[in-house]
């Protein structure tokens, strides 16, 4: 374990891993804990708590983390997987554990690129998003995760927030991890800075979340 951040300067991902690190010591359940990593920056956070992390090939955590559930149902299995990760490359995965309410609990860290390799378009890049492979803006449209499992599972826990309002991240993770613990999926998309490839910084990256609220609403849903 160590404490030193591999991640940008100014990344969101930091403070996911915090407030998530924050209720699992709070819970006493830090020693059960698994954090299962995607492929992606997600990936970084491997050393970067004291608890025991799972890593996974591209798109593959939430399948492993269901597994993993499987063989240890007292464990809390997290399943930590960028948008990319989460809604193109697993979603198949992703969509089969929500239908079949499994136990897990899934962070989507939303940063609306594939950020590890370069800022490329993703499914949640929104409409006239200027990335390194749309330059002119993207045309495509994004998808809406938590919208589309709340209609394949009536009992989970789905959620989306943002990195800018820790109590309110706070509370969607508590929730999440209360419904695993009563045996139901639960997902949460949290919108994050990527400042390196979003190519913004200070004030204009709190300005950049409030715009991606507009594809992408908070709340529960
Ligand atoms: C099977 C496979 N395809 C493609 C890649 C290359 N790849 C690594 S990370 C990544 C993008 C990840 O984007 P996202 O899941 O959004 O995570 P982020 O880096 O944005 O946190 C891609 C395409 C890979 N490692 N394995
Ligand atoms: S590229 Fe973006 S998501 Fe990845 S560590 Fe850097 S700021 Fe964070
Ligand atoms: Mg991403």
């Amino acid at each position: 374990m160590t404490a030193i951040s591999t991640f940008c300067p100014g990344c969101g991902q930091p403070a996911i891993l915090r407030v998530m690190h924050g209720i699992l010591k709070e819970k006493k359940v830090e020693e059960k804990a698994v954090l299962g990593l995607d492929i992606g920056c997600s990936l970084l956070a491997w050393d970067y708590l004291p608890i025991n992390t799972f890593q996974t090939h591209h798109g593959r955590v939430v399948a492993t983390m269901v597994g993993y559930k499987k063989a240890k149902p007292d464990s809390v299995s997290i399943a930590y997987a960028g948008d990319g990760g989460a809604y193109a490359i697993g979603f198949q995965s992703l969509l089969w554990a929500a239908i079949r309410d499994e136990p897990v609990t899934v962070i989507v860290n939303n940063n609306a690129v594939y950020a590890m390799t370069g800022g490329q378009t993703a499914p949640t890049t929104m409409i006239g998003q200027k990335t390194s492979t749309s330059p002119a803006g993207s045309d495509q449209m994004p998808v809406n995760g938590p919208e589309l499992i709340r209609n394949l599972n009536k009992d989970a826990y789905i959620a989306r927030t943002t990195m800018t309002d820790m109590k309110e991240l706070k509370g969607h993770l508590e929730k999440a991890f209360e419904a695993q613990a009563q045996g139901h999926f639960s997902l949460v998309e949290v919108l994050s800075f990527c400042p390196t490839n979003w190519k913004v910084m200070g004030a204009e990256l709190r300005a950049y979340v409030e715009r991606m609220q507009e594809t992408f609403p908070l709340g529960t849903f």
